[in-house]
């Protein structure tokens, strides 16, 4: 045991009543939601980025966050691996996800990399055996490094691409040697700056190309998990590839991959696309690539991927509508890709933010199971649409512009328009919360 959580206790489950800052109101692990265990349904995951490895950083200024493994050594990645799960712990998480970069020292070479990282595979392997713990997700860093600054799939740099290719193969063994259950792809700098310097044909063409083999590899190497490709439209670059669900589709099924890649979904990127988180879950579902979420909040007026704990249960419980509906997660769970404010330095700090938003998450998981539950919303729905289920609703689809054009003047079709009652709904939903 490390001395950084020094007297914090395991989190339980206290009920709502309950005074206590360090206990559950709404997340109770074993609680039967819809025929399962609400920790089933959520399948929490802690990001090993934001709580140990960000120094709460922002544009105008450095490190606030003192922590005892800060520093570039095997030691100190060895401590922090200790402190993390020892988080994870007393949290009860049942999984966590990383990035290279984010649990191994960074080495001289490409080589030194892969060793570092091989030996922290080791000491989490042991870990996750000691503690049940169990990996979600692992993915690449392929964009703090200064020599990922124009991209890594669409570097103007063949070089670059080879390094990054590389990296993801062993962050993808990484993955499968842990047990992960799903491999994620996000591309920060997978975009550009200025198109006055780029080639946007054969950087998606690179893009395009680098998905196909890891696709490959994932079926050469056995990998039964997902590959999951989480949209963003910028930040850091200026216009990011995968702008949002829809583009990403399109992507897929340029590459012939729709069948392969499903989306990991964060709420903040949603915000910046322009869309609610909802939006993004129900595109998603609709096209078939549901796969997981990224759980956090955007400062609405800021305009940042602020990557802010989730604390807001009306929202949330519209998104888990939207993942209930699309039949709930298989290989995905709700990552918390949150992180502190920078003036949050304590070790509470950390522990009271993951309590509160696992605690919003069951709430708004809670509200949306009732909601599914009662029926009345999709009852609405289903009625708004009842028309297309009739004969002459079905006939109307497969006839063409002549017969619909005869038969719209044999019946004398004028239609009035009917209410689509969006308050009533709000008001609804309101009542689950
Ligand atoms: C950044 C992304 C990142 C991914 C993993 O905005 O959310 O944290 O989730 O690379
Ligand atoms: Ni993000
Ligand atoms: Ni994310």
């Amino acid at each position: 045991m490390t001395d950084f959580f020094k007297d914090i206790p395991a989190i339980k489950y206290e009920g709502p009543k309950s005074d206590n800052d360090y206990a559950f109101r709404h997340y109770n692990p074993d609680e039967i939601v819809m025929g399962k265990p609400m920790k089933d349904h959520l399948r929490f995951a802690a990001a090993y980025w934001h709580s140990f490895a960000w120094p709460g950083g922002d544009p105008f200024g450095g490190q606030t966050f003192e922590r005892p493994w800060f520093s570039d050594t095997m030691e100190a990645a060895k401590l922090k691996a200790d402190v993390a799960f020892e988080m994870f712990q007393i949290l009860n998480v049942p999984y966590f996800c990383f990035h290279d970069a984010d649990v191994r020292p960074e080495g001289n070479s490409f080589a030194e990399n892969t060793k570092n990282l091989e030996e922290i595979v080791d000491c989490f392997a042991q870990k996750m055996d000691e503690t049940g713990v169990k990996l979600l997700w692992g993915t690449a860093n392929l964009f703090s490094n200064r020599r990922f600054m124009s991209g890594a799939a669409t570097n103007p740099d063949p070089d670059v691409f080879a390094f990054s290719a590389a990296t993801i193969k062993t962050c993808m063994d990484a993955t499968m040697k842990l047990g992960g259950e799903n491999y994620v792809l996000w591309g920060g700098r997978e975009g550009y700056e200025t198109l006055l310097n780029t080639d946007m044909g054969r950087e998606r063409q690179q893009a395009g190309r680098m998905l196909q083999m890891v696709v490959d590899y994932k079926h050469k190497m056995g990998f039964e998990g997902a590959i999951l490709i989480e949209p963003k439209p910028q930040e850091p670059t200026k216009h990011q590839y995968d702008y949002d669900v829809a583009t990403v589709y399109g992507f897929l099924k340029e590459f012939g991959l729709e069948g392969e890649v499903k989306m990991n979904i964060e709420q903040g990127h949603a915000i910046l696309a322009g869309h609610s988180f909802e939006h993004e879950l129900a595109m998603a579902r609709e096209l078939g690539i549901f796969g997981s979420i990224d759980m956090n909040r955007n400062d609405y007026q800021s305009g940042w991927d602020t990557d802010q704990f989730p604390n807001n249960v009306p929202e949330m419980a519209l998104a888990y509508y939207e993942v209930l509906r699309a039949g709930g997660f298989t290989t995905g769970g709700t990552n918390f890709d949150a992180k502190l404010r920078r003036q949050s330095l304590d070790a509470e700090d950390l522990i009271l933010a993951h309590v509160g938003g696992m605690d919003a998450c069951a709430a708004g998981l809670k509200a949306a199971a009732a909601m599914l539950d009662d029926g009345k919303l999709e009852a609405a729905r289903n009625a708004r649409y009842a028309g297309w289920d009739t004969d002459a609703g079905q006939t109307l689809m497969n006839s063409d512009l002549d017969g619909i054009t005869s038969s719209v003047l044999a019946n004398n079709i004028n239609p009035e328009p009917i209410s689509g009652r969006q308050e009533r709904l709000e008001n609804l939903v309101n009542r689950y919360l």
